[in-house]
């Protein structure tokens, strides 16, 4: 149990599209676990450093993200979504699930949110170069790093239960 927290701290990552929102808080709801997503943290609290011109999106202050939540995360028991995984202290996690979608669908599901053009292009291959399952390999030890399917909705509900397990046992 990492620094006497009594629950756990679980990071649910992936591309835009493959599924950490509806994984996540679906699992906070059948745990109790406490759902933080990080984009709706930033924009209710302007936890922003400036903008970014060519993707026309606001470019997010980690710092101050991170400051926002240390006190919250220190206590455990909080489920995090956020498509990156390199800025948040590497103590706060006790595993972190990488979720993955194939092409198609996720080009389906990028498309169906009004995504286009490079915007739509960019995370498909963002999926393809598996980059954000590289960064959280980078970013936390490799045996608490793990990847998940996230194409069917039985996809999904393994996944919740396999998620709801690793809670159970490690709350022993
Ligand atoms: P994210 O939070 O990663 O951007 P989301 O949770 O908003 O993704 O899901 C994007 C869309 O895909 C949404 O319409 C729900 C659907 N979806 C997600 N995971 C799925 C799964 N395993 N099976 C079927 N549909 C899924």
């Amino acid at each position: 149990m990492a620094c006497g927290r009594t629950r756990p701290n679980i990071l649910v990552t992936g591309t835009p599209g493959t599924g950490k929102t509806v994984l996540a808080t679906e699992l906070a709801q059948r745990t109790g676990l406490h759902y933080i997503n990080i984009g709706d943290l930033a924009k209710e609290n302007d936890l922003y450093d400036g903008w970014d011109e060519q993707y026309a999106c606001h470019v997010l202050d980690e710092d101050k993200v991170v400051d926002e939540i240390e006190d919250q995360m220190s206590e455990g028991g909080n489920v995090v979504d956020y498509h990156g995984c390199d800025f948040f202290p590497e103590r706060w996690f006790d595993i972190v699930f990488v979720l993955r979608t194939n092409n198609t669908t996720l080009y389906e599901r990028l498309e169906q949110r009004g995504y286009d053009g490079k915007k739509l292009s960019e995370n498909v291959e963002c999926e393809i170069m598996q980059t954000i399952l590289e960064e959280a390999r980078d970013s936390y030890k490799k045996e608490i790093v793990i990847e998940l399917q996230s194409n069917t909705t039985d996809e999904l509900e393994n996944n919740l239960e396999q998620i709801e397990a690793w809670i159970q046992q490690w709350s022993g």
